[in-house]
């Protein structure tokens, strides 16, 4: 049914072409299902952002009678928003994006039924949860740490949403070890390998949070049990939580390298470096999550330490990326006759929204990423835990280098997906500036008042105490109150963008006028594991790299929960907002 093209080591791969046009219709319709779920999700959650940029800029809001019709209180405008874009969006965007990747890099047939199965009973289990999020009986912020209770129907929606995406990483494991099996010797291209990697990592981070909702929350909320313990829950949500972060960015990964360099010109630097990023992400991105709870008792200090320095193990991927894209950038512009130490960058293609986006993304980055090593530093971590440094950090990783980045791979994806265009190029760009523009300003804002000592998830512009307001704040508080508006209209200009293009008439065939854009490959990886560097031969065997991420999981968390266990203390909920 498909066939491949002949290989020529340094050209852009070539999709395999898939004959059977009522399938590919079908694996492009459900993808587009999966990443338009995951725009209105982050529509309605956006929606809610100017709202918190507000409260830290000192303005309640909250309380004018149209938001008090509408929402219980802030925490339930903080719980949408949270709940909506960094769970909602990100799984449904990344399910989709990483069915479609491998199924046509691959060039495989994978069971529709099953494909649309998944999407239905992901959205199924996300309308369930939203009842109760709506309704205020699930204002439980997006970490729901109990025993803070919310109503059993939002844990057993979490738990269909959440364990739907594990049925994915078995459609696409399966899908590449049918290739692997029909391609004995042969070595997986990169797009795919870096989803399967990806996809892997994602069910072991995983665990940890099935876990806790299956066998701890919904038992516990349903009233089968007399308590629950506080701890182990937190434990084994950040077993998940902090893997969970690379799950949202490593789809962004996978843009900027294999398909960043074509939209700026330029060329992938080198396929080998690409996977053994890929492969320390899968072993590494796990057992790393009690950075996330340095200040919990009953955790001793040998493992807090232990995971700190995995922790500043597992920014070096992220180095090699960094040094490895920026490479891809600066051949693109020398390319285009760019000269200089710095100079090259002013021949890139900024006014182009698929290049700028993902770059400002990646710029955003650099400082998402300083400062997640000094959330991850025991030594700082005490000075920023808990406060409005907190925000600011997760606004320029995941509210920037993900964020962005999708709405980048949005407007190719879409008419590829479609056959529609991007209907201005314009406001295009000027929705992806202002998203920049809005972020960095919002992260300065927030970064600047955690340090002067300004609580996360408060709502400090109703403070009844005066203490904020003789805080020394006001310029911080005024850069996040203004941020909140240039995002909301930059949220305008996407959605406006995004709904002109939706609602617009299929004119080319997305095949043609929209291909995947694959890059040219300066070091590439051998077709053949025989004639392969070692590199890439290591790198290869992901279901044994797969098992040994799994067993340094065990080894770092085992003795930790074990502990837990046994000093659990069972305490009952109870109900805040
Ligand atoms: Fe984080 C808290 C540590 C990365 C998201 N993080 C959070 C929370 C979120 C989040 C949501 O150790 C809040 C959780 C909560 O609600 O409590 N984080 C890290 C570390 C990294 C990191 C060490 N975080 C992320 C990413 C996220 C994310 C990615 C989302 C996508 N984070 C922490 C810690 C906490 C935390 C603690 C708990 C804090 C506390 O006290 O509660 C690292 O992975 C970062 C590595 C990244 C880099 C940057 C590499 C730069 C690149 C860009 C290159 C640019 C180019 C452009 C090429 C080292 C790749 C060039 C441009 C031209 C024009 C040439
Ligand atoms: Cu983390």
């Amino acid at each position: 049914m498909t066939t491949s093209p002949v290989f020529s080591p340094n050209a852009a791969r070539e999709t395999p072409v898939i004959s059977d046009a009522a399938y590919l219709g079908s694996l492009k319709k459900v993808t587009q299902y999966y990443i338009v779920t995951a725009l209105l999700a982050l529509l309605v959650g956006t929606l809610m952002g100017p709202l918190q940029a507000l409260n830290y800029g000192g303005i309640n809001v909250y309380d004018t009678p149209i938001l008090k019709a509408l929402l219980k209180s802030y925490y339930q405008g903080l719980s949408l928003h949270g709940v909506l874009n960094a769970l909602v969006f990100t799984q449904f965007f990344i399910s989709g994006w990483m069915l479609y990747l491998p199924a046509r890099d691959l060039g495989m047939r994978i069971n529709m039924k099953f494909a649309w199965f998944t999407y239905i009973l992901m959205t199924a289990g996300l309308l369930v949860a939203a009842v109760p999020l709506l309704t205020n009986n699930a204002t439980l912020l997006y970490t729901f740490y109990p025993p803070m209770e919310g109503s059993p129907v939002f844990y057993i929606g979490a738990a269909v949403m959440v364990g739907s995406s594990l049925l994915v990483v078995g459609q696409v494991v399966n899908m590449w070890l049918r290739w692997k099996r029909a391609n004995p010797g042969r070595v997986t291209p990169l797009v795919a390998f870096m989803c399967v990697a990806t996809w892997m990592m994602w069910f072991v981070a995983a665990l940890g949070i099935v876990t806790e909702v299956v066998f701890l929350l919904i038992p516990w909320s349903l009233g089968w049990v007399a308590g629950v313990d506080p701890l182990i829950s937190k434990t084994l949500f950040w077993w998940t939580g902090h893997a969970i972060v690379y799950f949202w960015v490593l789809p962004a990964y996978i843009s900027w390298y294999a398909f960043l360099p074509k939209h700026a010109g330029g060329r992938i630097v080198s396929e080998p470096l690409a996977r053994l990023t890929f492969v320390l992400f899968l072993l590494n991105s796990t057992p790393v999550g009690l950075h996330h709870q340095y200040a919990d008792p009953n955790i001793s200090n040998a493992w807090k330490t232990v995971h700190m320095f995995l922790t500043f193990l597992v920014v070096i991927p992220s180095l090699l990326t960094a040094f490895s894209v920026a490479a891809s950038l600066e051949d693109a512009a020398r390319a285009r006759g760019g000269k200089g130490l710095f100079g090259w960058m002013t021949r890139l293609p900024w006014g182009k929204p698929m290049f700028a986006a993902p770059v400002l993304a990646l710029i955003s980055f650099i400082l998402g990423g300083a400062g997640g090593v000094v959330n991850a530093s025991s030594t700082f971590a005490p000075v920023v835990h808990n406060t409005a440094w907190i925000p600011g950090h997760f606004h320029i990783t995941v509210g920037t280098a993900t964020t962005l980045t999708f709405m980048g791979i949005s407007f190719w994806l879409i008419p590829h997906l479609t056959g529609k265009r991007l209907p201005s190029v314009r406001l295009a760009s000027a929705a992806v500036w202002t998203w920049f523009v809005g972020m960095m300003v919002f992260a300065l804002g927030m970064h600047w008042q955690g340090l002067v000592g300004v609580p996360r998830r408060a709502l400090v512009s109703g403070a009844a105490q005066n203490v904020y307001k003789e805080m020394p704040i006001q310029i911080p508080q005024l850069l996040t109150a203004i941020s909140g508006m240039i995002l909301l209209v930059s949220m305008l200009l996407y959605f406006y963008v995004l709904f002109r293009m939706l609602l617009s008439r299929r004119v080319d065939d997305g095949e043609v006028s929209s291909p995947i854009p694959y890059s040219e490959v300066i070091s590439p990886a051998s077709p053949n594991l025989a004639g392969a560097s070692a590199l890439v031969r290591y790198t290869e065997p992901l279901m044994a790299l797969w098992g040994v991420a799994l067993l340094l999981v065990l080894l770092m968390y085992g003795p930790v929960l074990a502990r837990l266990f046994a000093n659990a203390e069972l305490v009952p909920g109870w109900r805040l907002y």
